[in-house]
């Protein structure tokens, strides 16, 4: 039989099995990236000891205690040489909270440090915090940006559901103690919000995303860009919508930027999500665009359509037909790796380049609008290509 101890060194050796699995890229593909075959977080990568009480005194039966629901929408950078995400983890209580977890080689072993971070309050504590963006910015604070959920103070009676969604913000130097600064103060409601990792006319940049209520984006336009002098009282004074949204396309109900945007030699590359309604609910796919290094406010880049989309497993989830992020990682050799959740239940990496991402931005033919203007769009690669293959 058993022993309790058997039983506690079982679970730990499970778990040891889950972590250190060694992740494969996954064959095909569009050419664009590589998706890898293990999601690299789920609720059960968390520690063991996060889950089970390990005294037999008091847990004799050795439930689990506190239950891990899901790990997902993680910030991301490379730090002292290790692949870092501040995970959105969210317990079977369905608060979120955030937590360190760390890689060799970004692709697997990510491994949770044993305690999630603590987060300081503001003097209006939050009742949920999630989907932080982290930005190394030039004036050598680490800055995390996520957003703060309460309970609306103007819900009618008996209302529990409506929400407000507000972006707040800390700050670090060793990503264990964290400086909360006050919430940035808008007009509007703000989720996705991203700070730019420079300055722009000596003022800090942020990407905002203005929402009419809790869940609609509505009069909101698109993904917004505002200055802001100081991010200890940070305010947005005006705000410019940059990456608008339009009528059937994959971005038609919202968009948000996902991680802050990555500067190369062409232009500030950026990664996003759109949404769109069908008969199944929201979809939520990732695309890409691309700004000007002179005016980061101008695109230079709209590639048409989804860059990713859920596939496979990915489908599934607490909130299916979902994929979103808000961090990536560009190594010293021009590596991209994309940190991705699917379906508001897990995390994943799928693989590029700079230039691949560059290329996939300059040379994807941007949305027309219209079908008659995407079947124009296909007609002139179609006949291209029969001039190439000496059929025309
Ligand atoms: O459930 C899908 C996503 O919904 C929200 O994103 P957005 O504000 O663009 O609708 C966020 O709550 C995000 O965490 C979640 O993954």
């Amino acid at each position: 039989m058993m022993t309790f101890q058997d039983k506690v060194a079982r679970l730990m050796h499970e778990h040891e099995v889950l972590v250190t699995a060694k992740n494969e890229p996954v064959a095909g593909g569009n050419g664009v990236y590589t998706r890898y075959k293990n999601p690299i977080l789920t609720g059960a990568h968390t520690p063991v000891f996060w889950r089970y009480d390990l005294n037999e005194q008091s847990n004799p039966y050795l439930m689990e205690r506190i239950g891990m629901n899901a790990a997902f929408n993680s910030g991301a950078m490379k730090w002292n040489g290790k692949y870092i995400l501040v995970v959105r983890v969210e317990g079977a209580d369905r608060k979120s909270f955030f937590a360190v977890a760390e890689s060799p080689n970004g692709i697997d072993n990510f491994r949770f440090r044993d305690y999630p971070i603590t987060m300081p309050d503001t003097e209006d504590p939050a009742t949920n915090i999630y989907d932080m963006r982290l930005t190394a910015h030039e004036d050598g604070w680490i800055y995390g940006i996520f957003c703060a959920e309460r309970h609306d103070p103007k819900a009618a009676a008996g209302d529990l559901s409506s929400a407000t969604a507000t972006a707040a913000i800390a700050r670090t130097k060793d990503l264990v103690d964290w400086e909360r600064l006050p919430d940035l103060k808008t007009k509007s409601q703000q989720r996705n919000v991203v700070l730019h990792p420079e300055f722009v006319n000596g003022k800090y940049a942020l990407y905002t995303r203005p929402q009419d209520g809790f869940i609609d984006a509505g009069s909101g336009g698109g993904i917004g860009w505002a200055l802001v002098d100081d991010m200890t009282c940070a305010e947005v004074k005006e705000e410019k919508i940059i990456d608008l949204r339009y009528y059937h396309t994959i971005k038609e109900v919202k968009n948000g930027e996902g991680p802050h945007p990555i500067k190369t030699p062409q232009g500030w590359l950026h990664l996003a999500h759109g949404v769109r309604g069908c008969a199944a609910g929201l979809r939520y796919v990732l695309y890409m665009y691309m700004t000007s290094l002179e005016d980061p406010t101008r695109l230079i880049a709209t590639p048409g359509g989804f860059f990713m989309a859920p596939e496979g497993e990915e489908r599934i989830g607490d909130v299916s037909n979902v994929l979103f992020t808000n961090g990536w990682i560009k190594d010293e050799d021009g590596t991209v790796y994309i940190y991705y959740a699917s379906s508001d239940t897990r995390m994943h990496v799928a693989t590029s380049t700079v230039d691949k991402l560059v290329d996939y931005c300059m040379n994807t033919p941007a949305d027309g609008l219209t079908t008659a203007a995407s079947v124009e769009t296909l007609k002139d690669l179609i006949a291209r290509n029969l001039k190439t293959l000496g059929r025309e």
